[in-house]
């Protein structure tokens, strides 16, 4: 549980800073830094945040960052933290930060090598569901039924989101979860779990996006809150890959167009297509539930 002292600090994050008001990404660093400290190292892909880390010599930032291609990034982290260990430092947290294009997409790769060798880094994709910082485009992270840049209307997504938890436990990895802004408490715990082990540890992170989403920007927690209480994001967290738990249970399952409807990306659907969409969410919620030790 976060405590007074911690909810006060605004973790590594200066107030100031240039994200669009209501960024869930921004918010997300702000919460999960406060549980890390002082002693981390960012490594950063091309994304709105490195936009928001500031250009040199601005940054928004209280720690070292480096900035790097997008299918480099697990490798560079990797090399950053064994770097720092061969100078005698097995301190320093080394937080990879990613947009889910560069994690689901096109950073993948490095991304399964790092894991496979179960380096040690931490590895956090913050999930605004299309390439942002380009004009939002489709990621894989997409879910279906979305209105983005490459799908034009009366196009939208019509392929499932990519299951990156899942893909990341089949490493059988040391920690991975999901965790979102509505849920501070949760996210706070999970860092500072994460902060305990050694090994290669996998954050997904559901970052509410105003501009791509066609959503007002007071209205970032609300709909953090809403993905989590309908199930399509559960909260939950597996260990060395196989040990699934559940951090939150919703006591009612939110109907998932009370969320869909406060976003201008689903306004075009049909009354067909959100009903295929809530008998997925059902399925999948029902599958992860199996999954559940
Ligand atoms: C290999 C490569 N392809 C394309 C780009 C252009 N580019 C810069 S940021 C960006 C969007 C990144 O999307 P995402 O990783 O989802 O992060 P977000 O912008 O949503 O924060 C793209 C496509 C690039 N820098 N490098
Ligand atoms: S476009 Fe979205 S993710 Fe990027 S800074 Fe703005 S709110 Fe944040």
């Amino acid at each position: 549980m976060i405590t007074p002292e911690e909810a006060q600090n605004g973790g590594l994050l200066y107030a100031g800073h240039p994200a669009c008001p209501g960024c869930g990404a921004a918010l997300s660093v702000r919460y999960l830094t406060r549980a890390l400290g002082e002693k981390t190292a960012f490594v950063i892909t091309a994304s709105c945040w490195s936009i928001i880390a500031g250009l040199p010599p601005l940054t928004s930032l209280k720690c070292p960052i480096l900035h790097c291609t997008f299918p480099s990034a697990a490798a560079v982290g990797s090399g950053v933290k064994r770097g720092l260990v061969r100078k005698g430092d097995r301190e320093t947290n080394v937080l990879v930060l990613s947009g889910d294009g560069g994690t689901f997409d096109i950073g993948l790769q490095a991304l399964s090598g790092a894991a496979q060798r179960n380096e040690d880094i931490i590895f956090v994709c913050y999930d605004n569901e299309a390439y942002m910082n380009t004009g939002g485009q489709t990621s894989s992270a997409t879910p279906y039924g979305t209105r983005t840049a490459t799908a034009p209307f009366p196009l939208y997504q019509d392929r499932p989101k990519k299951d990156m938890i899942r893909i990341m436990a089949a490493h059988g990895i040391p920690y991975a979860a999901t965790a979102t802004v509505a849920f501070v408490d949760d996210m706070h715990r999970k860092f500072a779990a994460a902060r305990e082990i050694r090994g290669f540890r996998f954050f997904h992170l559901l970052s509410p996006c105003p501009p791509g989403w066609g959503a007002e920007p007071d209205e970032t927690i609300h709909l953090s809150r809403l993905a989590v209480e309908s199930c399509l994001f559960p909260l939950y967290e597996v260990r060395d890959g196989e040990h699934y738990t559940l951090t939150y249970r919703p006591a009612q399952k939110k109907p998932l167009e009370e969320y869909l409807k406060l976003q201008r990306r689903f306004h075009s659907l049909e009354k067909e297509q959100l009903e295929a969409m809530q008998r997925q969410l059902d399925l999948n919620w029902q599958k992860l539930l199996q999954l559940i030790n």
